[in-house]
C-alpha cells in the first residue's frame, strides 16, 4: 500500500463511527480529507443523513461546502458528538503531534469539546515519545515581535525554533486562519513531562496554542502494512 491508501484505509474505518444526526468535527489535512470525502459520499448515496460538519479550517470547511456538507460551529454546537483528525504524530499514551498543516487552534478549540476523538493516522505517525520523529512541534504565536517569542521558546527548551514560511519564500510568513504566524520548534530530546512542557510555553506571553494534544484522543485507528488497529483510551 501506498502511505495516501494506508491513510484512506484509517479514514474510512472512522467514519464507521459516524451515525445520522451527529455533529461531527472535521478534521485538517491529507488523512482527514479521506474521511471527509467518505462522508460526502455516504451523505449522497443516502447512507447517512442530518450530519452537521464543524470545520477545523478554511480549507475543510471548503471542502465539507464543495461536497454538500452542512456545516456550522462550535458556537451554535458547543458540543460534538465525534471529531475525526489526523496526527503528525501519536506517542504510546496517544497524545499526539498536530499542527503540521497550521491548524492546530482550530482543531484544539473543536477536539477539546468532543465526547469522542477519533485520530486516523498511517503507520509512519507512530513515535516512542513526542518530538521523537525529529520533525517539527507547531506552535502559534501572534505575529506582534515574532523574534522575541521564537528566541523566548528557544531558551526555555533549548529546541531550534524557525518561523514557518510559505513555500520556502523566506520572507513570506505563513498566517494561519486566525491572522497568527506559526513557530515549528525542532526538539533535541525528548521533552519530558508533556502537561508541564505544555503549560509552559502557553504561559510565554505571545504563544497563542501549542501542537500537542495530550489525553484528549479517545479512539486510535492506526493501517499499516499488516491492517488496521483501532484502540480506545
Ligand atoms: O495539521 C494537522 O494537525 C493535521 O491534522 C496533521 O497533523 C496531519 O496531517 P496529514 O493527515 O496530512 O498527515
Amino acid at each position: 500500500f501506498t502511505q495516501d491508501e494506508l491513510k484512506k484505509i484509517a479514514a474510512y474505518k472512522a467514519v464507521e463511527f459516524v451515525e445520522s444526526g451527529m455533529v461531527i468535527g472535521l478534521g485538517t489535512g491529507s488523512t482527514a480529507k479521506h474521511a471527509i470525502d467518505r462522508i460526502g459520499e455516504l451523505l449522497h448515496q443516502g447512507k447517512l443523513s442530518n450530519i452537521i460538519g464543524i470545520p477545523t479550517s478554511k480549507q475543510t470547511q471548503h471542502q465539507a461546502f464543495c461536497l454538500g456538507i452542512p456545516v456550522s460551529d462550535i458556537e451554535t454546537h458547543p458540543v460534538v458528538d465525534l471529531a475525526i483528525d489526523g496526527a503528525d504524530e501519536v506517542d504510546p499514551d496517544m497524545n499526539l503531534v498536530k499542527g503540521r498543516g497550521g491548524s492546530l487552534l482550530r482543531e484544539k478549540m473543536i477536539e477539546s469539546c468532543c465526547k469522542k476523538f477519533v485520530v486516523i493516522v498511517d503507520e509512519s505517525k507512530l513515535v516512542e515519545y513526542v518530538g521523537g520523529s525529529g520533525l517539527a512541534m507547531p506552535v502559534e504565536i501572534v505575529p506582534f515581535c515574532w523574534k522575541f517569542t521564537a528566541k523566548k521558546l528557544e531558551s526555555l527548551f533549548g529546541c531550534v525554533a524557525k518561523l514557518r514560511v510559505v513555500m520556502n519564500k523566506l520572507d513570506d510568513p505563513y498566517v494561519t486562519d486566525n491572522g497568527n504566524y506559526i513557530i515549528d520548534l525542532y526538539f533535541k530530546k525528548d521533552v519530558g513531562d508533556l502537561r508541564v512542557a505544555g503549560d509552559a510555553m502557553l504561559r510565554v506571553a505571545g504563544v497563542v496554542e501549542h501542537g500537542m494534544f495530550i489525553d484528549m484522543a479517545t479512539t486510535l485507528i492506526v493501517a499499516g502494512e499488516f491492517g488496521v488497529t483501532l484502540r480506545n483510551k
